[in-house]
């Protein structure tokens, strides 16, 4: 039904290719508006043929509340799903079978968190963008939890409004860990009134976005994991695979996270309308932007408001591929949103600061490098004094085996983009960010301060990078 809705839809040759069940050729996948497009970033994945409703995670409620001091526990636990062809797989989830539920934190609250790894390997509790203190808090791959063992965290939000998430950070079994299943968004809520939609699942939609491929019917991490970036066939949002959602006719919501382990999706939608962003990863633009194509490397977050107030059906895609089917019903919802969602500037005058910290990414098929070397848990590679800000400069190298985008990811801070190859960035880098997609060649520069001490990683975000050593150590002191 969906596949054929689209294949009237769509005015994409790509697309009109498939619906003809031609093979769409390699060569128009590997197509050029992004500039160079390196060998291994070539597209495997197929669409997204709209076979399933689209289901949302559950909120994960507290074990207790006392006023400003509220406690959750999360266990890290197997399972089983069937995604494909009726066959049951082996996953991992998080209080569940496979991925885990929205946690739900507002600015103020004091929260403790009862982690449980029940799996049979050891594995940590990381929270991408939280601004928390750099020890067993923050969950990097020094806050191993064995199995059968329960820890406690506790910590106060001191950031505002923004899409986070959780996942673990395990030396060298990252990757898989996420790819079974082990990844789940956290939601930060502030007091600041903010007129966008917000009803959860409503017309405030989480649309964790992954790419796997199933082997006979089961992920097998091992049988298809390419130490140079693992990419999927199939198409999974919020751990549903090929789904469609469906909405009514108004402007909603959509909180992007790629939690893919490689893939950099080159969002846009089928009929080109352009679209808003609200918020990158950090928390919300001042202003809302105007776009029609969103690039979000692995890791990065974006909300985005689409207004299908006059849109009959439309899909998201990754370039020239469907990655989520979208139908409309019901009456149109007339809905108008305000244009102020945040008051944010940089800390100090960084644009006329020179770097003090400079970073080169490298590595295509193998040799994934920062600055040359691979991680070295008994080696601090830079420091940084709490509070103060510095310009770090990150460069993409292009090398003799080719060069390909690596997402850079700093642990317990936001960071503002300054430039990227001298120029101000564009709207989509606007934002606070956490991880921001360094292109080959790319120089950016970004503004970084941290409000809490301890030691963090900084890595590629392309799992598969992270884990053979993409990553690097800074301790943040008093
Ligand atoms: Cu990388």
């Amino acid at each position: 039904m969906m596949r054929k809705l689209l294949c009237i839809l769509s005015a994409s040759a790509a697309l009109l290719a498939a619906c003809n069940n031609e093979q769409v050729k390699e060569e128009e996948q590997v197509h050029a508006h992004h500039g160079t497009r390196y060998a291994n970033e070539q597209l495997t994945l197929q669409h997204n043929e709209g076979i399933a409703a689209l289901t949302f995670p559950p909120v994960l409620q507290p074990v207790s509340r006392n006023g400003q001091h509220v406690t959750y526990a999360l266990t890290a636990q197997k399972g089983e799903m069937t995604f494909v062809d009726g066959i049951t797989t082996d996953t991992y989830g998080y209080n569940g079978n496979f991925l885990g539920p929205v946690l739900h934190l507002t600015k103020g609250e004091h929260v403790t968190i009862q982690l449980t790894n029940a799996l049979d390997e050891p594995t940590t509790f990381h929270w991408h963008g939280l601004e928390v203190a750099g020890d067993a808090t923050d969950g990097g791959p020094h806050a191993v939890i064995e199995p059968g063992v329960t820890e406690t965290i506790d910590f106060v939000v001191k950031q505002q409004a923004a899409t986070l998430w959780y996942h673990p950070h395990p030396m060298g079994q990252t990757a898989k860990q996420v790819y079974n299943g082990l990844a789940g968004l956290l939601y930060i809520e502030d007091d600041v009134v903010r007129d966008i939609p917000s009803d959860y699942a409503v017309n405030d939609f989480p649309i964790v976005l992954q790419d796997r491929t199933f082997v006979d019917g089961n992920i097998v991490y091992e049988d298809v994991a390419n130490t140079s970036s693992t990419l999927g066939d199939t198409m999974m949002i919020n751990g549903v695979v090929e789904p469609f959602l469906t909405t009514r006719n108004e402007p909603v919501r959509l909180r992007l996270l790629n939690g893919s382990n490689a893939l950099t999706y080159y969002l846009s939608f089928s009929n080109d309308m352009p679209f808003q962003l609200l918020a990158t990863d950090g928390g919300f633009l001042n202003e809302p932007q105007e776009m029609t194509k969103l690039t979000l490397g692995a890791g990065e977050r974006a909300e985005i408001l689409v207004d299908l107030t006059n849109v009959a059906d439309v899909a998201l895609m990754h370039d020239d591929i469907v990655v989520l089917p979208i139908e409309t019903t019901g009456e149109a919802v007339q809905a108008n949103y305000s244009n102020t969602l945040n008051e944010i500037a940089l800390p100090v005058d960084v644009t006329t600061m020179e770097p003090t910290k400079h970073i080169t990414m490298e590595g295509m098929t193998t040799n994934f490098l920062l600055n040359g070397q691979t991680y070295d848990e008994t080696r601090i590679d830079l420091r940084q004094q709490r509070g103060v800000t510095e310009v770090w400069e990150i460069e993409n190298i292009i090398n003799e085996e080719g060069a390909m985008a690596h997402p850079f990811h700093i642990h317990g801070t936001q960071f503002h983009v300054i430039s990227v190859n001298g120029e101000a960035p564009d709207a989509s880098l606007q934002g606070l960010k956490d991880t921001v997609t360094v292109q080959p060649g790319q120089k950016v520069r970004i503004a970084v301060t941290f409000h809490e001490v301890g030691l963090y990683m900084y890595h590629c975000h392309i799992l598969e990078h992270e884990d053979v050593g993409m990553m690097g150590q800074i301790e943040v002191y008093e």
